[in-house]
């Protein structure tokens, strides 16, 4: 594996470090140390029409390659909501909390504009505006799109995206259409009424309040009808799935077909959040969340019917930032008003132009190690999970001790592919390590092999290698997917040297370990 040379991305107080580096630049194929780049490498997949990539390709949600690069906000400009959700309470405000639903201060239109212009000033890689809430952005037409024509009207680059439950789509989608919002979210939780009334209590309708399984037979009809209309437009429509075990995780299967039939782009199927001090019907029901490796089941086995998003985060409606870090303290009212907010498009563009140049470099990397993966022909069948520590920019480039989330890859012989993130409590705590927050990263990561990590000290390694999760630091701050090839590649040539022996990894493995070294093993014996 080469190295690759190291530019690392932030927001606009280092754009003019970078834009020296634009200068230093010499041309197509030498941004990368092994000059293995190419300005004209593709990053985009070879089977999507090129105006869907366009679409997608700095969108955060709809690419999960993009999602290491570029960042959305949301702005809460949509308090009500025209149904309910036995797994939503917009009373529960905590800041610490995300999740959707979860909001600290609404906005006015003028406020979110605002805010949007503020927050592209200070992050340049925000390319996405969402309206997700607190309510249903459709339940509040006026705000929502009064919203998007202030935006639309001075940063013209920003996608506009909505994310709604469906009931009133059908009734909005020349306006939709009009302010050229190319990303519709719609919650789909059911395709049958008879499940759908266990999950919405009631709906509000044509000036009338909808129960039981009539209610859930309306919102049928008007996602599916929202659905179709949209995917007519060629508008993009993401559908979002809340995973309630026991009540419609098998039924999902059939969402997934019935959402793909009828033309959508991505389906997200995420877990629900439930505890009872959020008071929603769920929380205090004690209806359970489904594990990590219950909602990965799940996902694998839609797969084949359609692209499945599995980096969502989960956000909250005022969200600001990368998926997976959350910035909307550093933009509250109080100090937006005290800020000169100018919108500087040119500035921005130049900015994006060198986080291309850096998904390029990636891109290329990650296709040499692919080719040198393929080399081996490796015939063995293996399939390993491996966590990373990142801040993103799709590199490895976080410390083991500060991490809050582990992005989880999956590597065989045919390549790699994220395939999730879990969360846990970070280990270093001021300068400390925290062993019960050890405790919870090992049981996090525990159908991992290895975890990837920009540094790890000696405590956390031991306690790693007791488990049989490999620590492996000598990736720090290359790109993510070339590094977990390489380590694939590593770890096949010692399994078959017979340095270590392979394990399948799962629950029952993990006070054993998942590869033994021989040696040790013999020197214990
Ligand atoms: Fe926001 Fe949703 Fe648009 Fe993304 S979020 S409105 S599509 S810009 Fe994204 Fe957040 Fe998941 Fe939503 S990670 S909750 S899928
Ligand atoms: Fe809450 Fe959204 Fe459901 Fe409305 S549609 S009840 S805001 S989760």
């Amino acid at each position: 594996m080469q190295p690759t040379q190291y530019v690392g991305i932030q927001d606009i107080k280092t754009l003019g470090t970078l834009l020296d580096k634009v200068a230093e630049h010499k041309g197509c194929g030498t941004s990368s140390e092994g000059g293995k780049a190419s300005c004209g490498s593709s990053v985009g997949p070879a089977d999507m029409a090129p105006e869907v990539w366009e679409k997608v390709k700095n969108h955060p949600c709809y690419s999960e390659e993009a999602h290491h690069h570029y960042a959305r906000m949301h702005v809460a400009v949509a308090p009500a909501c025209n149904i309910q959700c036995n797994y939503c309470n917009r009373k529960y405000d905590c800041a610490n909390e995300s999740r959707p639903g979860v909001v600290s201060e609404k906005l006015t239109p003028e406020q979110a504009a605002k805010k949007v212009f503020a927050v592209a000033s200070t992050i340049p890689q925000m390319t996405v505006l969402g309206i997700a809430g607190p309510g249903d952005p459709l339940a509040n037409p006026a705000k929502t799109f009064k919203t998007f024509e202030l935006i639309s009207q001075t940063a013209p680059d920003i996608k506009l995206c909505l994310s709604t439950n469906g009931l009133a789509l059908p009734d909005h989608i020349d306006t939709i259409a009009a302010f050229n919002v190319d990303h519709v979210t719609i919650t789909i939780n059911m395709v049958d009424p008879e499940i759908g009334q266990h999950i919405y209590p009631w709906i509000y309708y044509q000036n009338k309040r909808w129960t039981g399984i009539e209610a859930a037979r309306i919102l049928h009809e008007r996602q599916m009808l929202g659905l179709e209309m949209l995917t007519a437009r060629g508008i993009l429509c993401k559908v979002n799935s809340v995973m309630i075990p026991g009540i419609n995780d098998q039924h999902l299967v059939e969402v997934n077909r019935a959402v793909k039939s009828r033309g959508a782009f991505l389906h997200n199927i995420m877990p629900l959040i439930s505890a009872p001090e959020h008071g929603t019907v769920f929380g205090l029901n004690g209806q359970r969340g489904p594990s990590a490796q219950e909602l990965k089941a799940l996902q694998d086995a839609c797969e084949g019917e359609m692209n499945m998003m599995r980096h969502c985060r989960q956000c909250r409606a005022d969200a600001v930032g990368l998926l997976g870090e959350d910035r909307s303290a550093e933009f509250t009212t109080e100090k937006i008003e005290a800020m000169e907010v100018a919108y500087d498009g040119a500035t921005r563009k130049a900015y994006q132009e060198l986080v291309e140049q850096e998904r390029q470099a990636k891109s290329a990397a990650k296709a040499a190690e692919q080719q040198e993966l393929a080399q081996m022909a490796d015939q063995s069948g293996l399939t390993l999970l491996v966590a990373v520590a990142t801040k993103g920019q799709g590199r490895v480039n976080e410390h083991f001790g500060h991490v809050s989330e582990f992005q989880i890859y999956e590597v065989s012989s045919a390549g790699s592919k994220f395939v999730g993130h879990r969360r846990v409590d970070q280990y270093c705590q001021g300068g400390y390590g925290e062993e019960d927050a050890l405790e919870t990263v090992i049981r996090a990561i525990n159908d991992c092999h290895a975890v990837l990590v920009a540094k790890i000290g000696g405590c956390p390694k031991d306690d790693l290698q007791k488990v049989g999760i490999e620590p492996v630091d000598r990736y720090a701050h290359e790109f993510i997917e070339q590094s977990v090839i390489a380590y694939f590649m590593d770890y096949l040539e010692r399994v078959r040297s017979g340095q270590i022996e392979h394990r399948p990894r799962g629950d029952a493995d993990i006070r054993q370990g998942a590869y033994t070294s021989v040696q040790s093993t013999s020197a214990a014996a």
